[in-house]
């Protein structure tokens, strides 16, 4: 019995700093970048998602929210934390073309490639690429920034 406590202690530890890396705590939320629609809120997980270099971010949307047809210089990876996204490769938002992530799954949006996402309910997705990150609206009039 003795053995069995001082064995099972170290995977306790072990397992709870494993949860810990996973989920920071201190994760400083703040009103996403003005490229994208007004309405979500944007964390920074790790690097800098405005410098050159790997980053990681976290973006919170608000039921019924959309980022329009747009893409990126450079691969966008998404990863569905909570909630539920709809999405597309397509130039127009077109649900009956949208797949679903569901909590754990992802997907990677390749440089240049035209996509969108749209958030039914409340929904937190996990953004990781390659700094800086940039993105052009395939509509400028979708464009927040115009
Ligand atoms: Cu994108």
């Amino acid at each position: 019995m003795k053995n069995l406590i001082f064995v099972a202690l170290p995977l306790l530890v072990a397992g709870s700093a494993a949860q810990a890396k996973a989920a920071p705590a201190s994760l400083k939320w703040g009103a996403a970048p003005p490229s994208l629609p007004s309405g979500a809120q944007m964390a920074v997980v790790s690097g800098d998602p405005t410098k050159k270099g790997k980053f990681v971010v976290e973006l919170k949307m608000p039921a019924d929210y959309a980022v329009p047809p747009h893409w990126h210089p450079t691969n966008e990876t998404l990863k569905l934390l909570s909630g539920k996204l709809h999405y597309a490769m397509t130039d127009k938002i077109d649900m009956a073309k949208a797949k679903t992530l569901t909590p754990g799954h992802g997907v990677t949006m390749k440089a240049k490639m035209h996509h969108w996402v749209h958030a039914p309910a409340p929904a937190t997705v996990q953004i990781s690429g390659m700094g800086p990150f940039a993105i052009t609206y395939v509509n400028p009039k979708d464009d927040p920034r115009h």
